[in-house]
C-alpha cells in the first residue's frame, strides 16, 4: 500500500509512537518560527526551563505584528526577544522585513522539513512540501528546547486538483471554496493534502495561499507535493540546493477525499464574520465598498502584488475608497519599487504601509463605522478589525484591487479590465534585515527586560477536587480574539498577562473579569469549535489568572485546547452537547476525585446548584494527563 506525503515525512521524522490515526506520536522538529506577539511569552517560557543549546537546526524571531511601536512597550518587547534570540542562537528578522510566514517561505523553508512555529498560520510552509504546524508558544519553546513536538496523528484528508483555474480566479478562491465545503471545523484532526493534475498549474506562492489558509479550516496543517515548480520557486530565492523532490505514492490511500475542478471555481468571497461563510461574488452583488486592504501572510506575494499593480496602472481608485496595500517582504516591495510597479499602484491613490501584519490584527487602518471593508486576508471574524460593526469580506487581490477602482464588489471576469499573465522573477537576495547571533559567550548574554514584561502565570497541581463557578456560556465558534482581543490597544500588552485579564471576553461579556475575580475559581461553558483561530497561548494564560479551572465545551479548536492542557486548565466536551443547555451563569460546578477520574475517558461533574450529575469526555492522552496532572506543561518539564 503506498503512502501519503503527509505520512512520509512524518516517518522520516519519527522519534516515538506508531503512525495511525488518533494515536500520539513524538517527531523531531527541525525548524521553529515566533512572531513579536506571540514570541514574548515563547522566550521566557525557554527562559524558564534553563536551556543551554536549542536542538533545531534552525530558529527564527521575527518582528512583524506589532511594529508601530506607540510606547516604549513594543519596543522593548523587539529588544527583549533580540536579547534571548541572542542568548540562545536565533536568527532575529528585524521589523521592516516583512511577515514571518512569507519570509520563511523565502529564506527559509524546505521540502520535507518540520516547522513548529507560534502562529496559526505556519502551514504556509506546506506550500514548499513541508510538515508546518502551528502551535501555542509553549510547544514552540519545548521544541527549541528538546527539538520535539507531540501530537496526535490526524486523519489525512486528500484535495483532489482537477483542472486549471480560469483568469480573475486565483489560489484565495480555492480555498475559499474549500472552507465552503469543509467549514471552519472540518478540518480538526485532519492534515489537507494536496494533489491531483491542477496542482502543477499552481506555483509555490499560489500554493501557501491556499496552506495559509487551511489553518482557517481548523486542520493540523496542509501540504502540497515539492516538484518543479517549487525547484523554480527555490532558485528565484537562491536556494535551488534546497530544493527536494516529493509527493505521495501514486497509490497512497487516504481517510477522506474532496475533489476540487479549478476550471468549475468562480471568484468567491467570505463574507461576514466567518471565513467559512463563503459565496460567489457575483451572487453577494454589487455592494458599496468603504475600504480595501491588500496584504496579510495570505496574499502579499510578488505575483500577488504585481497582479494588483497591473489592475491599477493608470487607474484611479475610486474617491470614497481607502486602498491600503503592503507587501509581504523588503524583498518583495524592494522589487516592485525597481520594477515600477509600486509607482502604479501609489499612482493610483493606493496607500502603503510598512510591511507586517498591521490592519489584518487590527494594528491601524480600522474601518470607519459600519463600513465594508474588503480584504486579501484570512479572517474576517467580528471586530477583529478594530471596528465592532464593519462589515469585513475576504476576497482574492484580483477582486480587491477592480472593487477598489470600482467602489463596488466586482467579480474581475466580467469586469472588461483586462489582466495579464505574471512571470515568476528572480530576486536580488540580501540579509540586511537578519541579526545572525554571536557564537560565543551565549550564556552571559544580557537579557534586556523592559518594565512591561510581566511574569507568565503559573497553574499548580491538580487538586483532588475542581470546583468552580459558571462565569460565562459562550456560543459557538467563539475565537480566541473573542477570547482575548488584539486590537491596536491591547497588543503592546501581550507581555502582560495582568494587564490583558482585565479585558478577557471584553467584547463578548464586559463584566467576564469582574465576575472571575469576584468568583475566584470559575468555569466557562463553550459551544462547538471552541478556541478556534490564533495561537496565542494568552487565550489560555488569561483565564488561567482570571482562575479559571476547566473549560466545558460541545468540542474544541485543536491549538487553543493544547494551550488550556500547557497551562493546566481541563478542556472537557459534553458527552451529549444538548447538556449545553442546562447550565447557568452563577451555577457551582464540582468535579470530584478528579485526579482518580483522569484516568477514564469520560468523568462525571456535578452541578451543585441543582445536584444533577453529567457525563463529559477528556479524552486526554497519556502525556496530556501527566500535564493536567502536573498543573500544566513547565511543571510537568521539571517534574
Ligand atoms: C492571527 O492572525 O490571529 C495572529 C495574530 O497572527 C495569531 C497570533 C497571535 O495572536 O499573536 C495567530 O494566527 O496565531
Ligand atoms: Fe499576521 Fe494576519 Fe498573518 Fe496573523 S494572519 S500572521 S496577523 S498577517
Amino acid at each position: 500500500m503506498g503512502k501519503t506525503l503527509t505520512c512520509k515525512i512524518l516517518e522520516s521524522h519519527l522519534l516515538d509512537g506508531v503512525i495511525a490515526p488518533g494515536n500520539e506520536i513524538t517527531i523531531k522538529i527541525d525548524q521553529t518560527l515566533t512572531q513579536d506577539s506571540t514570541g514574548t511569552m515563547v522566550y521566557l517560557q525557554l527562559e524558564a526551563m534553563d536551556v543551554d543549546k536549542i536542538k533545531t537546526e534552525l530558529s527564527v524571531a521575527y518582528i512583524d505584528h506589532n511594529t508601530l511601536q506607540t510606547g516604549f512597550e513594543n519596543a522593548d518587547d523587539h529588544e527583549f526577544i533580540k536579547s534571548v534570540a541572542r542568548r540562545h542562537g536565533v536568527l532575529f528578522s528585524k521589523p521592516g522585513n516583512g511577515i514571518c510566514h512569507q519570509l520563511h517561505l523565502e529564506n527559509y523553508g524546505i521540502p520535507g522539513k518540520t516547522l513548529l512555529g507560534s502562529d496559526s498560520h505556519t502551514p504556509t510552509g506546506g506550500g514548499l512540501g513541508m510538515i508546518a504546524i502551528g502551535a501555542g508558544g509553549l510547544d514552540v519553546a519545548v521544541a527549541m528546547a528538546k527539538g520535539t513536538y507531540s501530537l496526535t496523528v490526524p486523519k489525512v484528508l486528500k484535495v483532489e486538483l482537477k483542472g486549471r483555474l480560469k483568469p480573475w480566479v486565483s489560489a484565495k478562491d480555492v480555498i475559499l471554496y474549500v472552507l465552503k465545503q469543509l467549514t471552519v471545523k472540518g478540518g480538526v484532526g485532519r492534515i489537507i493534502e494536496y494533489t491531483g493534475e491542477g496542482v502543477n498549474t499552481l506555483s509555490v506562492t499560489d500554493r501557501a495561499t491556499i496552506t495559509n489558509m487551511g489553518a482557517e479550516l481548523g486542520a493540523t496543517t496542509s501540504v502540497f507535493p515539492s516538484d518543479e515548480n517549487t525547484r523554480i520557486y527555490l532558485a528565484s530565492q537562491g536556494r535551488e540546493k534546497d530544493f527536494l523532490p516529493l509527493s505521495a505514492d501514486s497509490d497512497a490511500v487516504y481517510d477522506e477525499v474532496l475533489d476540487v475542478d479549478l476550471s468549475s471555481l468562480t471568484p468567491l468571497a467570505a463574507m461576514p464574520h466567518s471565513p467559512d461563510n463563503v459565496d460567489t461574488v457575483q451572487n453577494i452583488g454589487p455592494i458599496k465598498v468603504d475600504q480595501v486592504a491588500i496584504r496579510s501572510c495570505t496574499n502579499s506575494s510578488y505575483t500577488d502584488l504585481m497582479k494588483v499593480a497591473e489592475i491599477l496602472r493608470g487607474k484611479k481608485v475610486r474617491p470614497d475608497v481607502s486602498l491600503v496595500i503592503s507587501p509581504g517582504s523588503s524583498r518583495i516591495l524592494s522589487k516592485l519599487a525597481q520594477n515600477g510597479a509600486l509607482a502604479s499602484m501609489i499612482n493610483s491613490g493606493a496607500r502603503i504601509i510598512e510591511n507586517a501584519c498591521g490592519p489584518c490584527i487590527g494594528m491601524g487602518q480600522s474601518p470607519k463605522s459600519g463600513a465594508v471593508s474588503l480584504r486579501t486576508f484570512n479572517r474576517n471574524f467580528k471586530g477583529r478589525s478594530g471596528t465592532l460593526d464593519a462589515n469585513v469580506y475576504l476576497v482574492s487581490p484580483e477582486t480587491a484591487a477592480v472593487s477598489a477602482i470600482r467602489g463596488i464588489l466586482t467579480d474581475g471576469t466580467s469586469s472588461g479590465f483586462s489582466l495579464p499573465e505574471i512571470q515568476s522573477e528572480n530576486f536580488n537576495v540580501n540579509d540586511n534585515f537578519i541579526i545572525y547571533p554571536e557564537d560565543a559567550n551565549k550564556k552571559n548574554t544580557a537579557i534586556e527586560m523592559g518594565p512591561n514584561i510581566k511574569p507568565f502565570p503559573r497553574n499548580t497541581r491538580l487538586s483532588d477536587t475542581l470546583t468552580g463557578t459558571v462565569v460565562l456560556q459562550a456560543g459557538n465558534n467563539i475565537t480566541t480574539d473573542d477570547i482575548m482581543p488584539s486590537d491596536s490597544r491591547l497588543l503592546p500588552y501581550r507581555s502582560n498577562i495582568p494587564y490583558l485579564a482585565d479585558y478577557c471576553f471584553e467584547k463578548i461579556d464586559p463584566n467576564f473579569a469582574a465576575r472571575c475575580k469576584e468568583a475566584k475559581e470559575g468555569v466557562i461553558v463553550g459551544g462547538e469549535n471552541y478556541g478556534q483561530g490564533s495561537s496565542r497561548e494568552h487565550a489560555a494564560l488569561a483565564p488561567l489568572y482570571l482562575g479559571i479551572k476547566f473549560v466545558l465545551a460541545k468540542s474544541f479548536a485543536r491549538i487553543h485546547r493544547a494551550n488550556l492542557i500547557n497551562s493546566g486548565i481541563l478542556p472537557i466536551a459534553f458527552e451529549d452537547p444538548a447538556d449545553y443547555d442546562e447550565f447557568k451563569l452563577g451555577q457551582k460546578l464540582v468535579i470530584d476525585n478528579v485526579r482518580e477520574q483522569l484516568a477514564n475517558p469520560v468523568i462525571v461533574i456535578k452541578n451543585a446548584d441543582t445536584g444533577k450529575e453529567y457525563r463529559a469526555i477528556t479524552n486526554f492522552s497519556e502525556l496530556e494527563t501527566e500535564m493536567i496532572l502536573a498543573g500544566g506543561k513547565i511543571n510537568q518539564i521539571k517534574q
